[in-house]
């Protein structure tokens, strides 16, 4: 039944924008309605998962994100409009998981040019002619990360992990990604995922920043994606990281954003974690502040290119004590003979030529858990 609201409220929205008829009326005047029936199914103690808070803890976090969208319901007169719901199934993929998991086998391509967008099917939801001043309403129907679809996931009491759309803040199309929503409390928003080597990223930048692969298996969401994504808010990077013989370590920055093109340039800081700062916050070494370089786009502080000699994509400087979009090695493949060349983090085991098994690089806003506590609180 909680799910029904949701429903309502991106059906509503998709048919008041393509209607084009007193479309912010229609669409606050929806909003406000689910609002209120938020309100009153939560006192009704019809909530089934109370551990979440208070029905006024609960909507008001809901209310919360209308107004971040620009909708006020105090301002509201006369009667609501019966709702249409055309269309419903259509926008399921708003509030939930795609098909699709980590376990899933994908094949991957060489087309250096090649990005996830609009493989999901979540292009059929957009008017084929938006009017650019129509922005702010779509992208009320969609949600600027992970962490804003773990809020709406914990409204109607089913939090999961999996393949959602997005629309961060000054980006044109929804894009694909994988939600983490169980890592630390989950809200991440996974950017970078590899996991058994099927993805080729030793690539051109135009790839890079795009981005390749598939949200469901091994990717990379794209510079462009990751630098609006960052833009939104604070952020912050976890790099969730596993070696062949199972053993899982993290590397977590509270600090992390990539700035805009041509450079894409890496900014982190405040590390913290178990496998060590690979990243150098300090020292001859460190990748804080660097460009980003690419197979052919050589932007490192070296005479040469870091990006040809380590076989990957990253934030290079004169040399690198992390490559995790390197050559991907299998533990049979004799990789210790690898000079280095490899999916590393330096700091994971002191092994430069260890290539690890799995990465997971994913971002968060830095409030995420403030906001998770106030929406408890009403409980306590
Ligand atoms: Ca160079």
């Amino acid at each position: 039944m909680w799910f029904l609201h949701v429903f309502v409220v991106t059906a509503v929205l998709q048919w008041s924008v393509v209607t084009g008829e007193d479309q912010t009326d229609q669409f606050t005047l929806s909003l406000c309605r689910v609002w209120e029936e938020c309100l009153e199914k939560a006192t009704d103690n019809n909530l089934d998962h109370a551990e979440l808070g208070t029905p006024e803890a609960i909507c008001g976090d809901f209310l919360d994100m209308l107004e971040k969208h620009g909708v006020d319901c105090g301002t509201l007169q006369g009667p609501l409009q019966d709702l249409k719901t055309a269309g419903v199934e259509q926008v399921l993929s708003s509030v939930q998981p795609h098909p699709g998991g980590e376990e899933q086998q994908h094949e991957s391509t060489d087309d250096e040019e090649e990005t996830n967008i609009g493989e999901q099917g979540y292009k059929q939801h957009l008017p084929r002619n938006s009017p650019a001043n129509t922005d702010n309403l779509w992208r009320g129907n969609h949600f600027d990360d992970c962490s804003e679809i773990h809020t709406a996931q914990a409204m109607f009491g089913q939090i999961a992990s999996g393949v959602f759309s997005i629309k961060p803040a000054h980006v044109n199309d929804p894009i694909s990604v994988y939600c983490d929503q169980t890592t630390d409390g989950g809200g991440w928003t996974v950017i970078q995922r590899r996991f058994d080597g099927s993805l080729e990223f030793f690539r051109k930048i135009g790839a890079y920043q795009g981005g390749f692969g598939d949200s469901s298996g091994e990717y990379w969401l794209g510079l462009d994606n990751i630098y609006h994504i960052t833009a939104q808010n604070a952020y912050e990077l976890y790099i969730e990281l596993e070696d062949w013989s199972g053993n899982v370590k993290f590397a977590r920055y509270s600090s992390f954003s990539v700035g805009p093109g041509d450079d894409y340039a890496l900014s982190v800081g405040g590390y913290s974690g178990t496998a060590g700062d690979g990243f150098y916050l300090t020292g001859s070494y460190t990748n804080n502040g660097m460009k980003f370089s690419t197979r052919w786009y050589d932007r490192d502080t070296d005479s040469g290119s870091m990006a040809e000699y380590f076989g990957g994509g990253w934030w290079y400087g004169s040399g690198s004590r992390s490559n995790l979009n390197g050559p991907y090695f299998r533990d049979t493949d004799e990789f210790n003979i690898n000079n280095g060349h490899s999916v590393y983090w330096y700091t994971f085991n002191n092994n430069p030529f260890y290539s690890l098994k799995k990465t997971k690089m994913m971002v968060r806003p830095t409030d995420f858990s403030t906001r998770v506590a106030n929406m408890r609180q009403g409980k306590k």
